[in-house]
């Protein structure tokens, strides 16, 4: 049987793949487990930066796997915690990751793509929470990442009617950072990527940190964190090296100190 999640390295940037073209690449625990041991693995490695998350040009993700979980029972799901365990690597990640969709990423995969930092999208791309279609409601944060990124409005749109956004829509919508044409998705993904990894990877981390915690605070505590970190930069050899190379008129070489 073929892996369904593939790992690369494209100089400091790590590719993880979804690969279950058959099922239009919905999620399973093996998949889910695949990301979640790349994931790790990336994050452990001091020669990678940044990740990018992708699938293949008609799926990114379709959804979590509707024939595995159609007979569960809720003291199943329960006591098991139902997925929730392989569904956090993607938010506990400290290094930025970066979605790149094309075709569909709906339910689970819509939601997947949202735990990420930045969602490239291909002209064919095409989102939606599709779950109340079958009985259930959004399982992996669609009813709180969506409104979030798009507003109330569309949120409650696209989860109570069901319906697939475009990736025009979302660009348009604040979900989708950029959409590039399908054949160029994932060299503009990894230029994106590869312009990160040159900074300082201290920098990045804290840079990712910040915006993520403008979600979790009011606006005076967020700015005061964002402070703290600002302050500490300052303790960095890598802070050092980026000013004097501006004002020597070079290019910088970071550390990651
Ligand atoms: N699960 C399993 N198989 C899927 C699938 C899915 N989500 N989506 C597609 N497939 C399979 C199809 O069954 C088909 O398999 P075969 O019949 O060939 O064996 C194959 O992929 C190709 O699909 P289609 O023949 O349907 O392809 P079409 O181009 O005609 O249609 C489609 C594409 C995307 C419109 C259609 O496949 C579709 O509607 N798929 C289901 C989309 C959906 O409802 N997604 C939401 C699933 S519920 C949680 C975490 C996550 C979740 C919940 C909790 N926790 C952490 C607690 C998430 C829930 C969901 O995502």
């Amino acid at each position: 049987m073929a892996d369904v999640v593939l790992t690369e390295v494209h100089g400091k940037v790590g590719l993880i793949t979804i690969n279950r073209p058959e099922a239009l690449n919905a999620l399973n625990n093996d998949v889910m487990d695949g990301i979640a041991k790349a994931i790790e693995g990336f994050e452990a490695d001091d020669a990678i930066a940044c990740m990018v998350l992708t699938g293949n040009e008609k799926a990114f993700a379709a959804g979590a796997d509707i024939a595995y979980m159609k007979d569960f029972s809720y003291v199943q799901n329960y006591k098991s915690n139902f997925i929730t365990r392989n569904w956090e690597s993607i938010r506990s990640a400290r290094k930025p990751v970066i979605a790149a969709v094309s075709g569909f990423a709906l339910g689970g995969g819509c939601e997947v793509a949202m735990m990420c930092d930045i969602i490239y999208a291909s002209d064919t791309a095409k989102f939606g929470q599709p779950e109340i279609k079958l009985g259930i409601l959004p399982g992996a944060g669609g009813t709180q990442r969506l409104p979030r990124a798009v507003g109330k409005a569309k949120a409650m749109d696209l989860c109570l009617t069901a319906r697939m956004m475009d990736a025009q829509e979302a660009e348009r919508a604040g979900l989708v950072s950029r959409v590039f044409p399908a054949d160029q998705l994932m060299a503009e993904t990894l230029k994106a990527a590869a312009t990160m990894a040159e900074f300082s990877l201290p920098v990045l981390m804290m840079v990712k940190e910040s915006v993520n915690q403008s979600f979790e605070s009011s606006l005076s505590q967020g700015v005061n964190f964002e402070r703290r970190l600002f302050h500490s930069v300052f303790a960095l050899e890598d802070q050092k090296e980026g000013m004097a190379a501006f004002v020597e008129k070079r290019k910088p070489a970071f550390k990651n100190q």
